[in-house]
């Protein structure tokens, strides 16, 4: 076999690995920048203990990624760094509280005891108020006064729509409606099974989509992407969020504590809706083969030819292939 011919040829030079890391490191810095000087009291220690403890960076990563596709690769991005800050924030606040007894009820979070295991429901909740309202400083005071403020307050705006009820919120309700309704779903009528798989797409839009999404737009939004592009990367970004979820939700059936960090086994458990709890763990594996497919075919489509799609094209693949 000529393997020349069976290697896309854009991505021999491209390094993700080193990719990651550099901007891992960069998002880092600056995430430990805004929560610095601060008093080391209950509050602030509880709000670093949540931001500051890891996690992949998904989100900020795809933002990145997402700007680094219209403006290219190897310019500067100290001005997307501000919003990088504002998405993990409102990431890790959303884990705070649905760690929280009142909701998931998790004692474990990034392999560490969750906030409210360390500080209390009480300071866990108030830090996740904190950082939700930190997270829309971050952006509006960080973000260079060079940015349209026109465009910067559209991307405030559909910030709170993706952290709110629109998004987040109130696809964490539909999921707290859900929760305990798993076997009505799975014995409900087999030609329900459109009705099925949209209920959960539903509920995963909301709950996990609606950040993500908004993480890649903003990116290409704020580096001054076209409509016509926006749109194609929402779609993308559409599907990266739906796969994220159902490997998230395979991680929880197959891994365990040591590889995942919290505890697995916990939405079969709490009879939870998902992809792998309705139709089981080889009909995720294929949805995920689909959703991986759609995916590329966007980022291949010809309005993204010739843009720096590289980097978007690894993280759904490691949004799918992560082992936590
Ligand atoms: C957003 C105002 C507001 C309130 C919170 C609790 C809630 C409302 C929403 C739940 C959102 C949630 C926790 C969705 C699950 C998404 C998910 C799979 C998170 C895990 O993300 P990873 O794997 O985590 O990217 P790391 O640790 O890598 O950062």
């Amino acid at each position: 076999m000529n393997r020349m011919q069976t290697v896309d040829s854009s991505q021999i030079e491209f390094n993700f690995a080193a990719y990651i890391k550099e901007r891992r490191q960069l998002i880092e810095n600056k995430l430990a920048h805004c929560l610095d000087g601060k008093i080391p009291d209950n509050l602030w220690d509880s709000m670093r203990y949540s931001v500051l403890s890891g996690g992949k960076r998904l989100r900020a990563l795809l933002c990145l990624a997402s700007a680094e596709a219209i403006i290219g690769l190897d310019e500067d991005l100290e001005a997307f760094l501000p919003l990088c800050c504002a998405i993990e924030m409102i990431h890790a606040m959303s884990l705070i509280h649905d760690d929280l007894p009142a909701l998931d009820n998790d004692d474990y979070r990034r392999g560490k005891l969750t906030n409210h295991k360390v500080f209390g429901e009480a300071i866990a909740l108030l830090a996740g108020d904190a950082l939700l309202m930190l997270a829309i400083e971050t952006l509006i005071e960080k973000t260079p006064k060079t940015i349209d403020s026109g465009l910067l307050l559209d991307i405030v705006r559909q910030l709170c729509q993706a952290t709110g009820a629109p998004g987040m919120v109130g696809g964490q309700v539909l999921d707290l409606a859900f929760t305990g309704k798993l076997t009505d779903l799975q014995n409900s009528n087999a030609s329900d099974q459109k009705i099925k798989a949209d209920t959960i797409e539903t509920i995963h839009r909301g709950k996990t989509g609606a950040l993500i999404k908004f993480a890649v737009r903003s990116g290409a939004s704020l580096a001054g992407a076209n409509s016509k592009q926006l749109t194609l990367l929402e779609d993308f970004a559409d599907k990266l969020g739906y796969a994220f979820q159902i490997a998230d939700d395979l991680l929880d059936s197959t891994g365990n504590l040591i590889t995942l960090g919290k505890t697995p086994g916990k939405d079969q458990a709490s009879c939870k809706v998902t992809w792998v709890t309705v139709f089981g763990e080889k009909q995720a594996l294929e949805k995920l083969q689909n959703l991986e497919k759609e995916g590329m075919a966007i980022l291949n489509s010809s309005e993204l030819a010739g843009h720096n799609t590289a980097p978007l094209k690894e993280l759904l693949k490691y949004a799918i292939n992560r082992t936590n």
